[in-house]
């Protein structure tokens, strides 16, 4: 027998981009393991990917290209050969570019992070057609544009220094459930001394588990930070000599924040004036004492109106404290910023002939359903659907479902699974996994560029994505020599070598050693040297003003509250925010009972005396429902959830509830202050007992 160790990485939208140890007995994979040299995988996968394998070699496993016999939604498909499904797709491509390609749509996101099998061969096959491009904000790019008015650029604090924190807060994340490798930093933190502090309106497995937990309503953070400013300057709780040489606008911002005492920022928040001051204290006082003192924010808070504002407000902390002097010390909320990926090189923005309009992917429910107009252009006529689940994942999901139904749209799905969205296909296509191609991964949790060598050989007649667009490419006659590079080139551009961070970058080597770290310092900005035009922490951003928003940190209310809305909030009085399951990514293992663990069956936690105003109890089936549609789910009583918040732990697929609905029925397509992203967790609903 022949027994091979392959090095691979973890694909999966999740900031800890394991690296992992393939075991492949005579060709087949047998055990995926952590790397255990890995410094911060550390030999550990979380469950649902130590099962990858699993996933691989699921008897449900898109094997053959196919064509849909059923309705659109039916997910009755025939199969076809290759050649058939290339051609009916060229043609159809050909014949819409005819008239006009930007009513071509790619519809992708993080299905697999790498940059190959993501955006390299797909962006240059739609940048030579001309296709729309997508904005690609169904995730992170609030919290990313806010931060990057305070600091710059996409970095902070790297995840291998929180060990020596002495005050942990994790802002808007449940790093139990979805950064595990983060969480045991955090335990090694609390292990030698750290304190830990949760900020989640939820009481997430994270919160339980940390000292304090400060149940906030949502979408009030950038509220709360304004109140620990305030509480901080009133103090004098500063570093004022950090402040004075690394930040821009202190006196304006001084001026800001009189308005926000304990009093008023406490009543916006829900908490009171002492968890307001408590915390203040707490992060000033450890700081005075020159403690390392951390904040993991995550992009539970930026998922609501003023959620790109919140990030910005709560990237400022640490200047004003002068966490940045301690390696330890300051924010992360993501890292992804640290990687020099060369997208020129990959996704070879110059094919585009000429400019095309962008349509937002947060929006894709209404856009499918827009004619053609002036300001839209044209009816959107095809869709390319690959490494998403749009018909599960996008806000407003009637509407997506009513777009995907349309009879004179042409949809193309490249999936492992028949998920939600491939229901709707009319051609779909099956992709290699992770085992079964090459990639180059950047990572958003941690510092290290890392490479995927493939495992096995494809299963059935699965294809990497790559391949599929240069099997369209040729066919559509695109004779560009870039549409014959094979997935080791792309692999050998994924990282720019004129970068000083990756100028040691060779995809040979990396192949061999599986991850390389970036070239970065130890506290990047104990010194200054912020990413921002100024070189400071922006408490004042021209930016921001020239970008037509408030240039200091401010407060802007949900859409959908109490406060905010209380006509609306008459008639739905309750907030609901859908944030990730353990068991799932995204909607990813969701059709996979194994991985999926506890999750039997998709859950809404609601408080005791919301359960009873409605006559609920522990286990009845719930409708949650407002304007925009409705879903039941299991209603689990509980304290976890607080009074006037309920939790719908997700993304389920559509297709495995008992109603054929999931979460994103009742949530929005309104868009964020900044960034064009959702508003997931800006959401009011009723609930009432559904019939078992
Ligand atoms: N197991 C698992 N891991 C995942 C994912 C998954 O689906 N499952 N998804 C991955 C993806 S795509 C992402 S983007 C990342 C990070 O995704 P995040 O959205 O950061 O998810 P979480 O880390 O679960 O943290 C969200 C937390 O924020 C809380 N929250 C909701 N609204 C608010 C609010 O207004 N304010 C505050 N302070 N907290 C709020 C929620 O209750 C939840 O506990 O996780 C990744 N990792
Ligand atoms: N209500 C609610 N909705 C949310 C969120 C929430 O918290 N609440 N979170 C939002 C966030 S943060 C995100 S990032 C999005 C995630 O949305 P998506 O990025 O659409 O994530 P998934 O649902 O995991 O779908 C990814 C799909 O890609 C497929 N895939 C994986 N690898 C490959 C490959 O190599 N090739 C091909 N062709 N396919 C592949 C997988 O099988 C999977 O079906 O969802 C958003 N939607
Ligand atoms: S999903 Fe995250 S924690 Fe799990 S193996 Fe992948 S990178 Fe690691
Ligand atoms: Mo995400």
């Amino acid at each position: 027998m022949l027994i091979e160790q392959v090095r691979a990485t973890c694909p999966h939208d999740c900031p800890d981009t394991c690296a992992m140890l393939i075991t492949v007995e005579d060709g087949v994979a047998t055990a995926v393991k952590g790397d255990p040299d890995h410094p911060t995988t550390a030999g550990v996968l979380c469950t649902k990917v130590s099962r990858y394998a699993e996933r691989t070699y699921h008897p449900e496993r898109l094997l053959f290209p196919m064509r849909r016999v059923g309705a659109k939604g039916e997910g009755k498909f025939e199969r076809i050969s290759w050649e058939e499904a290339i051609d009916t797709i060229a043609a159809k491509l050909t014949s819409i570019a005819a008239h006009d390609p930007q009513a071509i749509l790619p519809y992708s996101y993080a299905g697999t992070m790498g940059l190959v099998q993501g955006e390299s061969m797909s962006a240059r096959f739609f940048n030579q057609l001309g296709a729309s491009n997508l904005d690609r904000t169904i995730c992170a790019t609030a919290g990313i544009t806010g931060y990057k008015y305070s600091i710059g650029a996409a970095m902070g604090t790297d995840i291998e220094q929180f060990q020596d924190a002495k005050l942990i807060i994790i802002w808007g994340g449940n790093p139990i459930a979805s950064n595990l490798h983060f969480w045991t930093r955090a335990q090694e933190a609390k292990r030698r001394g750290a304190r830990l502090i949760a900020i989640d309106p939820y009481r997430s497995l994270t919160a339980e588990k940390c000292h304090q937990h400060i149940a906030l309503l949502p979408g009030t953070d950038a509220a709360l930070a304004l109140g620990l400013m305030h509480v901080l300057i009133a103090e004098n709780l500063l570093d004022n000599d950090y402040v004075a040489r690394h930040t821009l606008g202190f006196e304006a911002l001084k001026e800001r924040v009189k308005e926000w005492t304990p009093a008023h920022t406490a009543a916006i928040c829900g908490l009171t004036s002492n968890e307001v001051i408590g915390l203040a204290r707490e992060y000033g006082q450890a700081a005075r004492r020159g403690e390392p003192v951390a904040i993991r924010v995550n992009y539970g808070v930026q998922r609501v109106a003023g959620g790109g504002m919140a990030v910005r407000n709560i990237a400022c902390l640490p200047a004003l404290v002068g966490a940045w002097r301690h390696a330890a010390g300051g924010v992360q909320l993501s890292t992804s910023g640290a990687f020099p990926a060369d997208r020129v090189a990959l996704q070879r923005p110059d094919l585009k002939k000429s400019p095309v309009r962008t349509i937002n992917m947060t929006t894709i429910g209404d856009d499918l359903l827009r004619a053609a107009s002036p300001d839209f252009g044209p009816k959107v006529e095809a869709v390319i659907v690959y490494n998403a689940n749009p018909l599960a994942i996008a806000p407003d999901s009637d509407k997506v479902m009513r777009g995907f139904l349309r009879e004179d749209l042409f949809t193309v799905v490249l999936e492992h699974f028949q998920t939600d969205s491939a229901d709707y296909a009319d051609i779909l296509l099956p992709a290699t996994t992770q085992l079964e191609h090459i990639d180059a991964h950047l990572a958003y949790g941690h510092l290290y560029m890392m490479a995927n060598n493939a495992a096995i050989s494809p299963m059935g007649e699965a294809k990497p994505n790559t391949e599929i667009f240069r099997l369209l490419a040729a066919r559509m006659g695109f004779t560009d020599p870039c549409f014959s590079e094979t997935d080791d080139q792309l692999a050998a551009k994924a990282f720019d070598k004129r970068h000083p961070r990756a100028i040691h970058f060779d995809w040979e080597s990396l192949k061999r050693t599986g991850w390389q770290k970036l070239v970065v310092a130890d506290a990047p900005f104990a010194d200054g040297g912020f990413f921002t035009p100024s070189g400071k922490c922006e408490f004042y951003s021209a930016s921001m003003l020239a970008d037509g928003l408030d240039p200091l940190p401010a407060y802007i209310a949900p859409y959908e509250s109490a406060a905010s809305n209380p006509e609306l909030a008459k008639r739905f009085p309750l907030a609901m925010i859908s944030p990730p399951a353990r068991n799932f990514l995204n909607s990813t293992f969701v059709n996979i009972k194994s991985l999926r663990g506890v999750d039997g069956e998709p859950y809404l936690d609601i408080h005791p005396a919301d359960a009873d105003a409605r006559g609920i109890h522990h286990g009845d089936m719930a409708r949650i429902f407002n304007e925009r549609g409705s879903f039941v789910a299991r209603a689990r009583v509980t304290e976890k959830a607080r009074q006037g918040l309920v939790v719908g732990l997700s993304i389920w697929w559509k297709k495995l509830s008992s109603d054929g609905k999931n979460a994103n029925q009742v949530t929005s397509q309104r868009l964020t202050d900044m960034g064009r992203a959702p508003t997931f967790y800006d959401t009011l609903v009723e609930v009432e007992k559904a019939p078992s």
